[in-house]
């Protein structure tokens, strides 16, 4: 910036100094005038970086290894205005729909244009739908590369105003750990809880689901692994459920495998803990 304007004050200088024929007083108020002029653009110039570099930068996403970070989901019933708040840690990054949106009335719309990079944390991050209003669901919940969730959750007021998932980030993009696994009969909504090392991974399903039949395949991105021996425990809190073919693996390669079929139920045998270790 600097050079540039070095650079014109002398092609100005130059040019009136072709002539020859003016006065040296004439000369010296032109100078003085030029040079007041420089100060004023320098100064111009700085208070519209000061102003960028305050206002413009924060809005920019952050250069990241993997990023940006775009937040995906199924939206369902999105129709009043402003009836679902996102929270990222604990900062709200929307507030949807933008305006009142009866065509949305009962349906489902592909949501993917929320940027969280500026939002993510390095480890543990939570991610929350707020209900203001009525009532919508989620589902099909993806940041690409970080997490992914494909359990609907359902939220009404009053009685079920918020859901909160949680889950790992790391900006190197590594040492991610995922579940895999087989259900049967979730069917009532928050029907099991899975928690690893006694933190709430998930709870299943997040709507009824009347009409599910036969084996689903889960997959989860999760937190709270650590070094050494780990617990995985889903638990029910309504009738039965079965799980098989667990899986757990770091950056897509398997650390733990158990084909076996698991039962379930809330009366005699509420949990079932897979122990697996982490080197
Ligand atoms: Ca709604
Ligand atoms: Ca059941």
């Amino acid at each position: 910036m600097n050079a540039r304007i070095r650079k014109k004050q002398v092609n100005r200088e130059g040019y009136t100094a072709a002539p020859a024929l003016q006065s040296s007083s004439a000369n010296n108020k032109k100078t003085k005038l030029t040079a007041k002029a420089v100060i004023i653009t320098v100064l111009v110039l700085m208070t519209l970086l000061l102003i960028e570099f305050a206002f413009l930068a924060p809005l920019m996403p952050k250069a990241s290894a993997g990023g940006p970070y775009i937040l995906s989901f199924d939206a369902f019933d999105y129709d009043n205005k402003r009836e679902v708040t996102i929270l990222m840690n604990g900062e709200t990054v929307a507030s949807l729909p933008p305006v009142k949106s009866p065509q949305q009335d009962n349906q489902q719309e592909w949501i993917s244009e929320i940027d969280l990079t500026d939002f993510l944390v390095e480890g543990t991050n939570n991610l929350t739908f707020k209900q203001e209003k009525g009532s919508s669901f989620q589902g099909d919940l993806a940041i690409w590369h970080v997490y992914g969730n494909d359990d609907q959750k359902c939220l009404w007021k009053p009685d079920r105003t918020s859901w909160t998932y949680n889950f790992y980030f790391s900006e190197s993009g590594t040492n991610y750990y995922y579940i895999e696994y087989q259900n049967y009969d979730f069917m009532t909504i928050d029907e099991v809880t899975i928690t690893l090392n006694g933190q709430v991974v998930d709870v299943q399903p997040g709507c009824s689901q009347p009409y599910r039949d036969g084996w689903i395949y889960a997959n989860l991105r999760v937190p709270f692994v650590v070094t050494g021996t780990n617990n995985l425990t889903f638990t029910e809190n309504t009738d039965t459920a079965k799980i098989r073919n667990l899986v757990v693996g770091k950056d897509n390669q398997v650390l733990f495998n158990d084909t076996t079929e698991r039962s379930i139920s809330k009366v005699g045998n509420p949990s079932t803990t897979y122990t697996f270790n982490v080197p």
